[in-house]
C-alpha cells in the first residue's frame, strides 16, 4: 500500500492533479485525499484549485456537477461504474410529464441527480440547504420536488410548504431501520442519534439530529464531551445514520467520541468503487474524463447557480 500511495504522490505532482473525496469514501481513499467533504464543497473546491486534473472519487453526478462547475478541468473517475442508484431513479422523459401534469410548478432537484434532469430544473438543493431554497420560493407556487421521497418529505415538514414529491429514494439509507436504531440506543441509552434526511421518516423520527453529512460532522463536533465516571475520561456516543464511510471521519476528527453506525449494512457499493489502485491507474492513463454537453451543462449550472444565490 505504501508502494501505491508513494506512486499516487509522484503522479499528482507530475500531473498537477489533486484528489477529492466524498465524505462516503474508503478510509484509505480520504487519508489520501487533499479535500474530503460533500459533493458541493468539493465541486466548489475543484475550481477555485490551480490543479489542471481533478480526479474524483466519489459517485458520477458528483464528478458531473465538478465538471460543470469548473469546464475549465479534467474531471477523472477512478471507476466509470460508481454512480448512484437514487439519480437514475428519475428519467427526463418522467420528468417532462411530471411538469405537464403540473405546468406552472417550479422544480427543485437534489444534487443527486444526472446533469440533464438539473438542466431541466428550476433549482438545485443539497441536503444542507434544501429547506432553505424551498423556503425563499413564493407562497403560493406549486413545487416539484425530486428525486427523492425521504429528502422531500423532510423539507416540506421543516418548511411547511406541500410539494408534489417523486418516489425515488437512496437504496443505501433504506436500509438503516427504526429497529436498528431502536435496538442501538437501548443498548447506548446516552447516545445521541444523528441522522441524514434521506433516511426514511421513522428513522428521522428517532434523531436528536438531522443534517447532512457537513451538518453531522458539525452537530458532532460541536456536542460536549461528558465526564463517564467508570471511565474516568470525557466521552460522547452517537449513532449515526447515514452510509458508514462517515464514520471514518468523525472518528479521526473526534478522538474524544464514540461513533456508531445505525447500521452496517449502510454501505455504499458504489461509493466503495475506488480504490488506492484505481486511482494511480487514472492517474497513469488519464481515465476516466467526465463530460457533459456544453447545452446541458449550460442549462444544469443555471439551477445550481440559481440555489447558490440563495444560501
Ligand atoms: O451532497 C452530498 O454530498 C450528499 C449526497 C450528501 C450530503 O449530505 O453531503
Amino acid at each position: 500500500m505504501d508502494e501505491i500511495v508513494t506512486q499516487i504522490n509522484r503522479l499528482r505532482k507530475e500531473r498537477n492533479a489533486i484528489i477529492l473525496a466524498h465524505n462516503y469514501q474508503r478510509p484509505e481513499v480520504q487519508d489520501i485525499a487533499d479535500y474530503v467533504g460533500d459533493s458541493l464543497g468539493l465541486a466548489q473546491t475543484a475550481a477555485k484549485s490551480k490543479a489542471e486534473i481533478i480526479v474524483f472519487c466519489g459517485v458520477h453526478f458528483m464528478a458531473e456537477t465538478a465538471a460543470i462547475i469548473c469546464p475549465d478541468k479534467t474531471v477523472l473517475m477512478p471507476d466509470p461504474h460508481a454512480g448512484c442508484p437514487l439519480a437514475n431513479m428519475i428519467t427526463l422523459r418522467e420528468l417532462r410529464k411530471l411538469k405537464a401534469a403540473h405546468s406552472g410548478a417550479v422544480v427543485v432537484t437534489y444534487i443527486n441527480s444526472s446533469a440533464e434532469i438539473k438542466a431541466e430544473s428550476d433549482y438545485c438543493c443539497t441536503s444542507s440547504n434544501a429547506v432553505k431554497v424551498v423556503q425563499s420560493i413564493p407562497p403560493g407556487q406549486e413545487i416539484i420536488f425530486i428525486p427523492d421521497q425521504h429528502l422531500g418529505s423532510y423539507v416540506q415538514s421543516q418548511a411547511g410548504r406541500p410539494m408534489i414529491l417523486w418516489r425515488g429514494y437512496c437504496p443505501t439509507h433504506q436500509r438503516i431501520l427504526s429497529d436498528d436504531i431502536k435496538k442501538k440506543k437501548s443498548e447506548h441509552p446516552k447516545a445521541l442519534v444523528v441522522v441524514h434526511p434521506e433516511c426514511s421518516s421513522d428513522v428521522v423520527a428517532l434523531a436528536d439530529k438531522v443534517a447532512s453529512t457537513s451538518g453531522i460532522l458539525k452537530y458532532c463536533r460541536e456536542s460536549p464531551a461528558y465526564a463517564e465516571a467508570s471511565a474516568g475520561r470525557p466521552v460522547r456516543e452517537f449513532i449515526i445514520g447515514t452510509e458508514i464511510g462517515l464514520l471514518h471521519r468523525l472518528q479521526k476528527e473526534n478522538s474524544d467520541k464514540v461513533f456508531m453506525a445505525g447500521s452496517d449494512l449502510a454501505d455504499c457499493p458504489n461509493m466503495k468503487l475506488n480504490t488506492l489502485e484505481k486511482i494511480l491507474w487514472s492517474l497513469e492513463d488519464m481515465v476516466y474524463a467526465v463530460k457533459v454537453a456544453p447545452e446541458i451543462a449550460a442549462g444544469a449550472l443555471k439551477s445550481i447557480n440559481r440555489m447558490l444565490t440563495i444560501v
